[in-house]
């Protein structure tokens, strides 16, 4: 069996990489530069379940081959769940974590600590070459801090302190993200349905 990991976000690919192994380890995963190039078109999609989809369709499109991929986020409550679904352009350059998160630490300022609650949400989907394709979610809760703390992760996890955990996600091991992050919920329950579906 072999799938391609439809992310271009390296931060991802090692997440998505190690959740795959540790379910499925017999399934090889390809990463985007093992497969033919292609150019992700942009994600205009309103729900990350929509940019989920988008994506895996796009690579099994370009590859034919089964894909997986995912759309997340950070929704703040103090921003009407913002940034969402534009959490990796939120200060205007796609990718620029460290600017994403200065930025949405300079919005709360002033928002005092019972209000500073936010969540991660990923959509992940699995797409294949005769049309099937499934969505499912995963979310973590949180909160946010003043200033960063830890190296670990990427993009927002030097903020976020998940409920009832004393680390931020960049401070906990890889082992103790992905047991409780959005991405290790989402692609426990996708997994195990993509190997049904191959197997049948
Ligand atoms: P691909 O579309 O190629 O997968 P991307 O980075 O553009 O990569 P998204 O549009 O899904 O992916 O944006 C995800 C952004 O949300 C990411 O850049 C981070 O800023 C944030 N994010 C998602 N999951 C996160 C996590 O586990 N920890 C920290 N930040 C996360």
């Amino acid at each position: 069996m072999r799938v391609v990991l439809a992310t271009a976000n390296a931060g991802k690919v090692v997440e998505m990489r190690r959740l795959l192994a540790a379910q499925a380890p017999y399934v090889e995963v390809l990463g985007l530069a093992d497969v033919q190039a292609y150019e992700p078109g942009p994600e205009t999609g309103a729900t990350f379940a929509a940019n989920a989809l988008a994506k895996a369709l796009e690579a099994v499109e370009a590859t034919g081959l089964p894909a997986v991929a995912d759309d997340s986020g950070l929704t703040v409550d103090a921003l009407n769940g913002m940034p969402g679904v534009l959490s990796a352009r939120w200060a205007g350059r796609h990718g620029d974590d460290r600017a994403n998160l200065e930025l949405v630490l300079g919005q709360l300022a002033d928002v005092p600590d019972e209000r500073r609650g936010a969540g991660f949400v990923c959509a992940a989907a699995y797409a294949l070459p005769d049309g099937r394709s499934e969505v499912v979610h995963g979310e973590v809760r949180g909160t946010l801090l003043r200033a960063p703390r830890g190296t670990g992760g990427f993009g927002y996890d030097p903020i976020f302190l998940p409920e009832g955990m004393a680390l931020t996600s960049a401070e906990l091991s890889p082992h103790d993200k992905d047991r409780i992050s959005h991405r290790g919920q989402a692609l426990r329950l996708l997994v195990p349905r993509l190997v049904d579906v191959l197997r049948a």
